[in-house]
């Protein structure tokens, strides 16, 4: 069973987005493990976009996900990286099918409405960059028992 670490990012919490992205990878059958608030610091978005330093884009990048708060979550399930990825799209909002969270409700890159981690290797590092082991929750779905 895997997890992945999701951002609901800035731009989704002002245009009142996140209950419709979380409720898309609920419905989808992720189970949700952790969840909270919280305005990223420049140290921390530095850390999660680390790949990213020395990028044309890597300070907007920064300036964006620090500029309001974000809710950090973990999702649970059976290949539950990849299914993230497609429930979100691609990255560039202009690419993404509709039918995903950035095909139907972005337009520009640098505002692409969610994060979701792309490897397990790196959903494990970014899950123990924003949650401690007493804020995930171990717990069962009756369904858990047949769908997964
Ligand atoms: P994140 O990391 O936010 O889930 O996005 P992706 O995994 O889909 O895409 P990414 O790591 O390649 O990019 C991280 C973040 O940077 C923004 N970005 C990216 C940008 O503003 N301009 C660009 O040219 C690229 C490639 C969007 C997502």
């Amino acid at each position: 069973m895997e997890k992945s670490l999701v951002l609901i990012k800035p731009d989704a919490i002002q245009r009142g987005l996140a209950g419709e992205i979380i409720s898309r990878l609920e419905k989808k059958g992720l189970k949700i493990v952790a969840v909270k608030m919280l305005h990223m610091d420049n140290t921390l978005a530095q850390r999660h976009y680390a790949v990213h330093k020395g990028k044309a884009f890597f300070n907007d990048l920064v300036n964006f996900i620090t500029s309001g708060p974000v809710i950090a979550l973990i999702f649970q399930g059976k290949n539950a990286v990849q299914i993230i990825r497609q429930v979100m799209g691609e990255t560039d909002p202009a690419k993404a099918h509709s039918g995903t969270i950035r095909g139907d409700f972005g337009i520009d890159i640098g505002h692409n409405l969610i994060h979701g981690s792309d490897s397990l290797e790196n959903a494990s590092k970014e899950i123990n960059l924003f949650f401690s082991d007493e804020e995930i929750f171990n717990y069962d779905r009756e369904l858990d028992a047949w769908i997964y």
